[in-house]
C-alpha cells in the first residue's frame, strides 16, 4: 500500500534524524503508529533511553503496547522532541491538525518540545490549506458552548462548521479525550493563519484549535516513489 509505506518512510527517517536519549513527545493517528514501532526497535538495538509522553489515549495505549517508558507532563515539563502527524501541511509549514480529534494535548506536547517534527505521507503537502483536506479545520469546544461558538465563528470569519458526529459506533457527538466535543470548521480561501489561530482561540467555549501556525521545525514526507521529502 503506496500510503502506508510513505508514512513508514517519513516516521523512520523522523525518529531516525532526531530522537536521541531524553523525553519524548508521541503524537496521535496512524502515522505516528510507525515512529513508535521504529523507536522501540532503537531502543531495543541502540539501548535508547527514553520516556514516551503520550498525546492521547491512543497514544498512551501505543507506548504500552510497544513497551516503551511512559511518562506525563507533570513529571516530564520539557521534552526533547515531540513527533506527530498531521492533516496538511502548506508550504510555511502551517498545520491542519485534529482529524483524529487529539489537537490539544498535541498542541501542548508541540509547544513543550525543542523540536517539534511532523511525519506525513505525500495526501498531506499543500501549497495551501485546503487543497488536499476538505474536512475543515478542527476546534475543540466546551460541550454546551458548541451552537454559540459555531455562530461566532461564521460571523467572525466566515464559513459553516459541523459538530463532528461519531458515527456507527455511538449515537451523538465525538467526545474528546478531554470530555468535549469537536466543530470541524469548513473555512473558505487563504487566510493569515496566524491571526485566525488566536481569533479562534479568544471565542469564549474555544478549548483549542486545530491549526499549527509557525510551530513545526521540520516535516517529514513519505512520497509514493519511495523518496522522502522534507519541509523546513
Ligand atoms: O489528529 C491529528 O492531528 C493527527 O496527527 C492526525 O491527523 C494524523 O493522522 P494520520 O497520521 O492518521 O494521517
Amino acid at each position: 500500500d503506496p500510503v502506508e509505506n510513505a508514512k513508514r518512510l517519513a516516521a523512520f527517517k523522523a525518529v531516525d534524524n532526531h530522537v536521541v536519549d531524553g523525553v519524548i513527545g508521541i503524537g496521535s493517528g496512524s502515522t505516528v503508529v510507525y515512529a513508535v514501532e521504529r523507536l522501540a526497535q532503537r531502543v531495543k538495538d541502540e539501548g535508547l533511553e527514553v520516556i514516551c509522553v503520550p498525546s492521547s489515549f491512543q497514544a498512551k495505549q501505543l507506548i504500552i503496547q510497544y513497551g516503551l517508558k511512559l511518562g506525563d507532563l507533570e513529571t516530564n515539563p520539557e521534552l526533547k522532541v515531540t513527533i506527530d502527524g498531521a492533516d496538511e501541511s502548506d508550504s510555511m509549514l502551517t498545520l491542519i491538525k485534529g482529524g483524529g480529534g487529539c489537537l490539544t494535548q498535541e498542541k501542548i506536547l508541540a509547544s513543550c518540545a525543542e523540536e517539534f517534527i511532523v511525519i506525513a505521507d505525500y495526501r498531506k503537502a499543500s501549497t495551501n490549506l485546503g487543497e488536499q483536506w476538505s474536512k475543515g479545520i478542527p476546534i475543540e469546544v466546551i460541550p454546551g458552548a458548541y451552537r454559540v461558538v459555531y455562530q461566532k465563528i461564521e460571523k467572525l470569519l466566515g464559513g459553516k462548521s459541523d459538530l463532528r458526529m461519531s458515527g456507527s459506533s455511538k449515537a451523538g457527538p465525538v467526545v474528546t479525550d478531554n470530555g468535549n466535543f469537536i466543530l470541524d470548521w469548513n473555512f473558505e480561501g487563504v487566510k493569515d493563519w496566524k491571526h485566525v489561530e488566536n481569533s479562534l482561540n479568544m471565542i469564549p467555549g474555544v478549548v483549542e484549535n486545530g491549526l499549527f501556525v509557525g510551530m513545526a521545525r521540520k516535516a517529514y514526507f513519505g512520497m509514493s516513489d519511495g523518496t522522502v521529502m522534507e519541509r523546513n
